[in-house]
């Protein structure tokens, strides 16, 4: 696996100035550093008491002044986190912009994922492009995990310090007879609670045992602490749709800036470590 940074055709639009601004994103310089081993499970390992707290650490541990290794060419201009991921399975290339606008424009081989990575978007106000191609010949297993890795590498690289930030967030979305309650914390504690009945094996050729684990692989590799709670629902594609729409709104909040926080960390302990 390596880490790059893509180059994308898209450009990104500036966004309105929001106190306090980030003054750099962590480098990929430190996120390849050997301390930061992206946590790779599969699928026998999913149960979550099995999962071991990942070892990409480095790269807020300290909640210190970002690494300036790698100078930023987009700090101007927002939040941004960009990953490039290549294994033998899959290839991804993410860019999300946290302070965006809500373009979607991500294409995965999955048409279900994608229709739900574009909820993430439109709700979270996020930017999220991204490409994936995989061995989905075999089945949508590793390139729904190693999306959703990649994605949550990108979330972690744009918070940077996560100076200023709610670091909560909580949603309840209903769909039509769906509700799904999302609650999260920005803790860099990785732990996902996931309680969804989803009555039917797939939704489309999605299988919806991929939905659980795409909330593992992205709390493992973001540092997020998630709960999922299904209140109603019996329709498969609205309890995945209503999910995906309460986490994006609960991330929106948990990301945006306090302004009461004059851009201090939001914990007691002064840092939000991932260990
Ligand atoms: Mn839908």
């Amino acid at each position: 696996m390596k880490l790059s940074a893509p180059s994308w055709p898209v450009g990104i639009s500036p966004t309105s100035a929001q106190p306090p601004k980030p003054t750099a994103r962590v480098s990929l310089r430190t996120l390849l550093s050997p301390r930061c081993s992206i946590y790779r499970f599969s699928s026998h390992k999913m149960g979550s008491h099995h999962l071991k707290p990942i070892s990409c650490s480095s790269s807020v541990q300290n909640n210190g002044p970002p690494a300036t290794a790698s100078p930023s060419p987009v700090s101007s201009v927002g939040r941004v986190g960009e990953v490039k991921r290549v294994t033998k399975e899959t290839d991804v290339a993410v860019r999300i912009h946290l302070d965006g606008t809500g373009v979607a424009d991500s294409s995965t081989g999955i048409p279900f994922l994608d229709h739900m990575l574009d909820q993430l978007a439109s709700h979270g106000l996020f930017d999220v492009h991204l490409r994936a191609t995989g061995d989905i010949h075999i089945d949508d297993h590793h390139t729904n995990e190693d999306v959703a890795l990649a994605i949550g590498t990108a979330i972690l690289q744009a918070l940077g310090d996560r100076k200023g930030i709610n670091r909560f967030g909580d949603f309840s979305a209903p769909l039509d007879e769906a509700l799904v309650h999302v609650a999260l914390d920005l803790s860099g504690r990785p732990h996902l609670s996931f309680d969804l009945q989803i009555p039917t094996q797939r939704v489309g050729t999605y299988d919806t045992q991929l939905v659980e684990h795409f909330f593992q692989s992205l709390v493992n590799t973001s540092g997020m602490t998630l709960h999922i709670r299904q209140l109603a629902g019996k329709n498969s594609h609205h309890i995945i749709e209503a999910t995906f729409k309460a986490f994006a709104r609960a991330l929106r909040q948990a990301t945006e800036y306090d302004p009461r926080r004059l851009g201090t960390i939001p914990s007691s302990k002064g840092v939000l470590s991932r260990s």
